[in-house]
């Protein structure tokens, strides 16, 4: 082999041993670079005779030649290899499932609102939705419960610390009954004047607070309340309405209800209403499902009514314990608590 043969050969192992385009070059420049080997031979024949040119030279190209050939293949091999790499890499598997966007669901206790509107909605009651930070008036005063009332305390309530117009602090409504109030207080003004005003017919669901926290109370909850006011509305109506309630939301006849007096100062007479399955895991237990009362005149004048004209009756009743009956759920936590587990079991 001789000296321009060996150089080529050299010139090639080590541009085969290149791992990286950047090693190639600096093997390029070693070789046919500005003062790389074979310029450097070019050089040397600027002093020689004529005839050495000629043969040399020509043998010098040749053997550059090669080496710029080598040095293309080198190129072009770590270029190829770069872009299989990079293919590898951002390989997608198209044979895979795509991924799903989970499908929400309603918590039990939003699934039990909506059935609930649904059974007041089929006997002509509205629904009225509105603030959960309300006024001192709007959550004691209209509703008749004295100045020094307990309720009122901050040991019952929650305050915001913010006050209204007249100064007193704002509170997170303790019932949904302010609801019913701004409801009626509404129908009152757009029929005033009117020789005849519709009924009023509104059940109010939403988040309520109290400050109150163990197994069987959470200081958010929820209520249900509902109002029929009308010129000859009586407590044979509050009756027969609850009851189809409870006919409807449970899906059975087979069950006992009473109205067991009780107490409420925005209601004169007010009762408890119990019912009691005959059959079933609850069977024989009476269970307490709603107060009501025929609303007191003090708070028919709230709405802006003459007490001497129209009359009716209110109940309220707690979403989270009728879905804890109807789901057999033991634990008022669990509703609250936000765990999937849990939560999928409706869904
Ligand atoms: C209970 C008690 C009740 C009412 C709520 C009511 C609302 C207005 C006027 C009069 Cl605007 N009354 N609501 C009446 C009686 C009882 O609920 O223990 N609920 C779980």
């Amino acid at each position: 082999m001789n000296d321009l043969e060996q150089l080529v050969a050299t010139a090639q192992a080590e541009f085969d041993a290149s791992p990286t385009p950047a090693e190639l070059e600096n093997a390029k420049a070693r070789y046919i670079g500005k003062s790389g080997r074979v310029t450097e031979l070019l050089k040397a024949l600027a002093s020689a005779p004529v005839e050495v040119k000629k043969t040399r030279g020509a043998e010098i190209n040749q053997a550059k030649l090669r080496i710029e050939a080598a040095l293309q293949a080198r190129r072009e091999s770590l270029a190829d290899a770069e872009l299989q790499a990079q293919l590898r890499a951002e390989a997608l598997d198209v044979t895979l499932p795509g991924r799903r966007r989970g499908s929400g669901g309603l918590h039990p206790v939003s699934r039990t609102i909506e059935r609930i509107e649904a059974i007041f909605g089929s006997m002509g009651f509205d629904v009225a939705e509105g603030p959960e930070i309300e006024t001192d008036w709007m959550s004691f005063t209209a509703l008749n419960n004295p100045e020094n009332h307990p309720a009122r305390s901050m040991q019952d309530t929650f305050y915001v610390d913010l006050k209204d117009e007249g100064g007193r602090w704002l509170n997170l409504r303790p019932h949904t009954s302010p609801m019913q109030v701004r409801y009626a207080r509404a129908h009152a003004a757009r029929h005033a004047g009117a020789a005849t005003m519709p009924e009023i017919r509104v059940i109010a669901p939403g988040r309520t607070y109290r400050v109150d926290s163990d197994a069987t109370h959470s200081p958010m909850f929820h209520q249900c309340e509902g109002l029929w006011i009308g010129e000859n509305v009586s407590f044979k109506d509050l009756k027969s309405v609850f009851i189809e309630f409870v006919r409807q939301f449970f899906e059975t006849d087979d069950f006992d209800a009473r109205f067991r007096p009780s107490y409420f100062p925005f209601t004169e007479p007010s009762a408890e209403i119990d019912i009691a399955f005959r059959s079933g895991p609850l069977a024989g237990r009476w269970l307490e499902v709603a107060g009501s009362g025929q609303v007191h005149p003090n708070v028919v004048r709230n709405y802006g009514l003459d007490p001497e004209k129209y009359i009716g009756f209110a109940f309220g009743m707690g979403p989270d314990r009728l879905a804890m009956l109807r789901y057999g759920i033991d634990d008022l936590r669990l509703m609250f608590d936000g765990d999937l587990r849990f939560l999928k079991q409706f869904n």
